[in-house]
């Protein structure tokens, strides 16, 4: 694969692509950029999950965790890491690839895999055996402002999982002071566009089919009510 940079290319294409990408850019800079985001240092590495591979039975099994963390998300990381050796990317943390890769379609390659490493880190600790229940009460709180209640909130997550098309993902996300659900397909992640993600649902079926097959909704659910990390997603907002 080539993973030159092509910003200087003569063409009118890679004039194109470089103007989109600058707007892209100032974008994502004029919406807050990485402030308040946690960095992620190089080199990139696989993190360790935060509980044992069985730890979030019965709902998602250990043969789904060991696929899901062992192939597909360290395959990410393994393509990134292919993919970014010797450029200029090598010496950035992950999130600073991702804000620099984002819509540019000559970077496509790097940014689905950083941003696919950087959404599976988030979406482990997103979990923890014996989640779900009621939220510490600072993020009820915000619920209650944002939402109308926990309840309306959780609605919201099943509903944005449940209709985003094909492969994806479901975020509770802090945009300013006030909660707010998205969905975003395939590798997209709320970073690029200057939200601050608090927790989020995998819903490519990788993540729920060996389980549940094709009925997402109960993997959601089942997360929500059982698994979900309320107190990740309020460091987060902090
Ligand atoms: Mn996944």
């Amino acid at each position: 694969m080539n993973t030159r940079d092509t910003r200087n290319s003569p063409t009118m294409m890679g004039r194109r692509r470089f103007l989109i990408s600058s707007a892209s850019a100032v974008a994502w800079l004029a919406a807050g950029g990485l402030s308040g985001i946690a960095q992620s240092p190089p080199p990139q590495v696989l993190p360790p999950l935060p509980y044992v591979e069985n730890g979030l039975e019965p709902f998602i099994t250990a043969k789904t965790i060991g696929f899901h963390y062992g192939k597909h998300h360290k395959g990410y990381l393994d393509n990134l890491n292919k993919l970014i050796a010797g450029t200029e990317y090598a010496d950035l943390s992950l999130e600073k690839i991702i804000a620099g890769t984002a819509g540019r379609a000559e970077k496509t390659a790097i940014f689905n895999n950083a941003a696919q490493t950087w959404n599976h880190t988030f979406y482990w600790k997103s979990m923890r055996p014996k989640g779900g229940g009621e939220p510490p009460a600072e993020l009820k709180q915000k619920m209650d402002a944002s939402f109308g209640g926990v309840d309306a909130c959780k609605k919201e997550l099943v509903s944005a999982a449940v209709s985003q098309f094909g492969s994806g993902w479901a975020w509770l996300v802090l945009e300013g002071d006030k909660l707010k659900v998205v969905k975003t397909a395939n590798a997209d992640n709320p970073l690029t566009t200057g939200m601050k993600p608090l927790l989020v649902i995998d819903v490519w079926e990788h993540a729920y089919y060996l389980e549940h097959q094709n009925r997402r909704a109960d993997y959601v659910n089942a997360v929500l009510d059982t698994l979900i990390n309320w107190e990740f997603a309020l460091q987060n907002a902090g």
